[in-house]
């Protein structure tokens, strides 16, 4: 039998946690190798792991992979999370590249520098309450449906939650008028594999703080 994924990224959210997430809501246990130094990504340059010196990368099946949406997508198909036919695949592709979007804009809003810092604060509230939130509760009013897609529980569901409780992170009243999606935000949270994710102790990643932030630039040299 195979063994669990590894999972090789620095000790913090960034473009990991998504993976962390699917692979928890899929209920696979994962390892975790931190890369704590600028001489740890490296040594797994020089090893010829990464395939375009980047991390994340999951060791998987006996593959090691690199690029978040090729692990993601590799995962979500493993694990029957990506719809039943071409045409939910294609819908649950374009609402997970809506969800990277918002989500890459909260990222980046941590790590940018402080005279930047309130344009980018003030956009993110912008595209929060005007383009996503209201598209993706009017997917739901739409169909009527439990879930995203094909009302069962794909990839996008809990992309979009782990959306949902970073938006709530940052500013909680930007949820409030959108019941569809507090009530999609409620039932994910409470399906047993999500459940143990969002508990304490998990695997899950805090925030980053102004220290994390000192340690990724020093490793990542951005
Ligand atoms: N398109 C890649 C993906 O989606 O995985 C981008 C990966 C990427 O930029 N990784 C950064 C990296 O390895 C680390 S992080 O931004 O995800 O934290 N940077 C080092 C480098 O040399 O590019």
């Amino acid at each position: 039998m195979a063994g669990k994924p590894v999972l090789h990224y620095f000790d913090a959210r960034g473009r990991m946690e998504c993976i962390r997430w699917l692979l928890a809501a899929a209920g696979v246990e994962f390892e975790e190798k931190f890369i704590k130094t600028s001489e740890d990504l490296e040594k797994l340059r020089k090893d010829g792991s990464l395939v375009f010196e980047q991390v994340p990368m999951v060791e998987i099946d006996g593959m090691k992979l690199v690029q978040t949406r090729a692990i993601l997508n590799y995962i979500a198909t493993k694990y029957d999370l990506y719809g039943k036919d071409m045409k939910e695949r294609a819908l649950i592709d374009m609402y997970s590249e809506g969800i990277f979007d918002l989500t890459e804009m909260i990222l980046q809003m941590a790590i940018c520098p402080p005279d930047q810092k309130e344009a980018k604060v003030s956009l993110l509230k912008d595209r929060t309450k005007n383009r996503y939130l209201p598209s993706f509760e009017k997917v739901l009013k739409s169909h009527g449906q439990n879930y995203l897609v094909g009302n069962r529980l794909t990839r996008a569901d809990i992309q979009l939650l782990e959306l949902l409780l970073y938006i709530e992170e940052f500013d909680p009243s930007l949820l409030a008028p959108f019941p569809l999606l507090k009530a999609l935000k409620s039932r994910i949270s409470s399906l047993p594999n999500v459940k143990k994710f969002l508990q304490p102790g998990s695997q899950r990643k805090p925030p980053m703080d102004a220290k994390k932030i000192e340690e990724a630039r020093k490793i990542f040299k951005f």
